[in-house]
């Protein structure tokens, strides 16, 4: 069970963020009501919400879940890769030091962002992308290995984040798309096969008793429903002109 979840509202800088899309300049009004959308969507969920205010200073802040890996026993703290975000670490700091005794860094030259890191149980898995580098990986599973949970480290090819592509809804199940598909790492799991077509809802979360998806993915919603998921399906447009999709948006505990 998650009890609580931190998020970070957007600002009106999230414009001038980093993108490699060509999904066209985010609505700002679309924006606020989405993320305003997705809390409450995670209220719905059971969960106790934390808040932060918007940080003009770092456009991409909104995106959390690329600062910390938080998780029921410990938290890390990460050290993003993309040089524009590397400091937002630094204000979320605070909010993660009122919920966890002990946190764990990822340090120089080390690089992870919390999106190439994917929990299922006592297990992660961890991308090496263009944001996480060999040495954050190694770090984060140093870590990891010393309080009981194991690491596997995934070289990414296409994805731009590990959580990309994939999502971990319970029950020894996975929601993975492209690269994934067909990896051995995941061989041992019951999988929800995402086509090319849909493969921006492969990222979505459980939190609890729903699964949270991207709406505009029909297959995908019959697909969790029929194997008896609660589905809650939310508007991620303006997110997803800058890369952003449901997981990104929150640190989940
Ligand atoms: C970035 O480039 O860092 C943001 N525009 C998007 C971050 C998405 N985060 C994630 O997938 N965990």
């Amino acid at each position: 069970m998650f009890k609580n979840v931190i998020v970070k509202n957007p600002g009106n800088s999230f414009v001038n963020g980093l993108t490699t899309s060509d999904l066209g300049k985010p609505i700002l009004e679309k924006l606020f009501e989405q993320h305003a959308q997705y809390v409450e969507a995670l209220k719905k969920c059971g969960v106790e919400v934390t808040q932060l205010a918007a940080d003009e200073a770092f456009p991409d802040s909104t995106f959390v879940e690329d600062t910390a890996v938080l998780t029921s026993e410990f938290a890390i703290i990460s050290n993003p890769g993309a040089e524009a975000r590397n400091r937002e670490i630094e204000a979320m700091e605070p909010a993660i030091q009122q919920f966890y005794d002990k946190i764990y860094y990822i340090k120089a030259p080390g690089t992870l962002d919390g999106g190439d890191v994917l929990q299922a149980e006592k297990k992660f898995y961890v991308g090496i992308s263009d944001r996480t580098n060999e040495e954050g990986a190694r770090q984060f599973k140093e870590i990891v290995e010393k309080v009981g949970y194991e690491a596997t480290i995934i070289p990414l090819k296409e994805f731009f984040h590990l959580k990309t592509g994939i999502a971990y809804v319970g029950e020894n199940r996975m929601v993975l798309a492209g690269e994934f598909v067909d990896h051995p790492a995941f061989a041992s799991y019951d999988k929800i096969i995402i086509p090319k077509e849909d493969e921006y809802s492969a990222n979505c979360i459980q939190v609890n008793d729903y699964v949270i998806i991207p709406a505009g993915y029909p297959e995908t919603n019959r697909k969790l429903i029929e194997l008896g998921y609660q589905t809650i399906e939310l508007n991620m447009s303006e997110f997803r002109k800058h890369d952003g999709g449901l997981s990104c948006l929150s640190l989940r505990f």
